[in-house]
């Protein structure tokens, strides 16, 4: 597409303020493109340290938020909190919130509609279970995650969509370049019948799962593929660097 190229750290549950102002110090004494996307997401409680410190290459992001301005959830920050921190982006519907916290559908769609309400961009994640696509669900499993993301997105232009098998998580098992972009390709076909080909045209599509540089370079030759969302190797600087430099 002709989307501009767009690289996510997702630090996951990881970290300590020790490594977090390493982690902080060699990306920024990195190089990175100056024309593409790059957007970390810490652990929130090392939010505020890394939107301070990092240079203004890259941009900070929220692994999740409430779907409620405020009030009585214990434990939940919500959308509007983020915004009023400087917090631009919130990644929605990561595989691990779907699966370790149950995250529905319904959820992850009403998460996003409220973030993006509350002047957040949004990383949407979708993806099928191993046994979701030897079953012959791919399809139909991510009709129904991107259906509850149209019931509740008005603004495409703040919205980057992940693809993240979730064979591919975490496994060192990543999609191959085909594998990948045959199902972007889908994403990308399901966004044009709602939303038109030009639109969805500009929708970012990225891969995740178990992407390194080493293979991050044939991913980013695919049509389809927008960029990445990468979990492991972006706690690692040299690494993460070379992901943003993936096209060369
Ligand atoms: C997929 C990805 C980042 P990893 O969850 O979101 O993680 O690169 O460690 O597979």
């Amino acid at each position: 597409s002709t989307a501009k190229f767009f690289v996510g750290g997702n630090w996951k549950c990881n970290g300590t303020h020790a490594s977090v102002e390493k982690l902080v110090a060699d990306l920024n004494a990195g190089d990175v493109p100056a024309d593409i996307d790059i957007v970390v997401a810490p652990p929130f409680i090392y939010i505020d340290y890394v939107r301070a410190n990092i240079k203004g290459a890259y941009a900070v992001a929220a692994q999740n938020c409430w779907m409620k301005p405020d009030g009585a959830f214990t434990g939940e920050i919500s959308a509007e909190m983020m915004d009023d921190a400087g917090v631009p982006w919130v990644i929605t519907g990561h595989s691990e919130r779907r699966l370790l916290l149950g995250e529905s559908n319904r959820t992850v769609g009403l998460k996003t509609g409220h973030a993006l309400e509350a002047g957040l961009s949004v990383i949407a994640c979708v993806g099928e279970t191993l046994e979701q696509r030897n079953g012959g669900n791919l399809y139909h499993t991510l009709d129904l995650q991107l259906q509850a993301l149209f019931e509740n997105v008005q603004d495409w232009g703040k919205v980057v969509i992940a693809y993240e098998p979730v064979w591919a998580i975490g496994t060192g098992v990543v999609a191959s370049p085909e594998q990948a972009q045959e199902v972007h390709a889908y994403v990308r076909k399901v966004l044009g019948d709602r939303l038109g080909k030009a639109t969805s045209e500009g929708i970012r599509i990225i891969y995740g799962g178990s992407v390194t540089d080493a293979n991050c370079a044939e991913l980013a030759t695919q049509d389809d593929i927008d960029g990445f969302l990468v979990g492991g190797a972006s706690l690692k600087a040299p690494a993460f660097i070379n992901i943003c430099n993936a096209r060369g």
